[in-house]
């Protein structure tokens, strides 16, 4: 069987009570430990099951193993992202983004304010499981507000990620239980802009 790379859980940049009072510890050690931990593993079973199908040229089995690949790779990419745009309120959580980005967001939304709110309005609307997500359109060169369902990774809409807040239910239903708009709310008071406008500027650039 040809080499393949093996997806790992990556270690998450602080512990898991670090994001209290916005992100309960008990949530944050389910969400890793459990739900992400989840997606990896079934990703590289979907994976290992590919390549042996693709040894064999059996296509039809190759085909029956993608939405399995889609749903538990896109899981890994969207958690990926989404621990690193996060950071505890000591460590400079929250506030405003600076720079570049700054003037982008007014520029495409009007104001940062303007922003946040369309961006609350349409995550918190979103059916059912999914995520919101703040993205960079390369062709347009401008900035989009986008929701996926499930785990479909926002490259399947064509921008690049630069936020994004994961409103399935594991995310927040323990501490905010049915009141996804607190959660949504809150959780602006723990985003990490530095790591954002990181992600913004390797867009741009690249
Ligand atoms: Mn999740």
């Amino acid at each position: 069987m040809a080499e393949q790379t093996s997806y790992q859980l990556p270690e998450l940049p602080y512990d898991f009570k670090a994001l209290e009072p916005v992100i309960s510890a008990e949530i944050m050690e389910l969400h890793y430990t459990k739900h992400h931990k989840g997606y990896v593993t079934n990703l590289n079973t979907a994976l290992e099951k590919y390549h042996e199908a693709e040894s064999k040229n059996d296509v039809a089995q190759m085909i029956a193993l993608q939405s399995a690949i889609k749903f538990n790779g896109g899981g890994h990419i969207n958690h990926s992202i989404f621990w690193t745009i996060l950071t505890p309120i000591s460590k400079g959580g929250g506030g405003t983004p600076k720079g570049e980005l700054a003037k982008m967001i007014e520029r495409d939304f009007g104001s940062f304010e303007s922003f946040k709110e369309k961006f609350t309005a349409q995550t918190g609307a979103i059916q059912g499981s999914g995520w919101g997500w703040l993205g960079y359109n390369k062709g347009q060169k401008q900035l989009a507000i986008a929701t996926c369902s499930n785990q479909d990774p926002l490259s399947t809409q064509g921008l690049v990620p630069l936020l994004g807040i994961d409103v399935w239910e594991h995310a927040y239903y323990l501490q905010y239980k049915n009141v996804r708009a607190d959660y949504v709310k809150a959780i602006w008071q723990i985003f990490h802009w530095k790591n954002i406008e990181e992600r913004f500027h390797k867009a741009m650039g690249s």
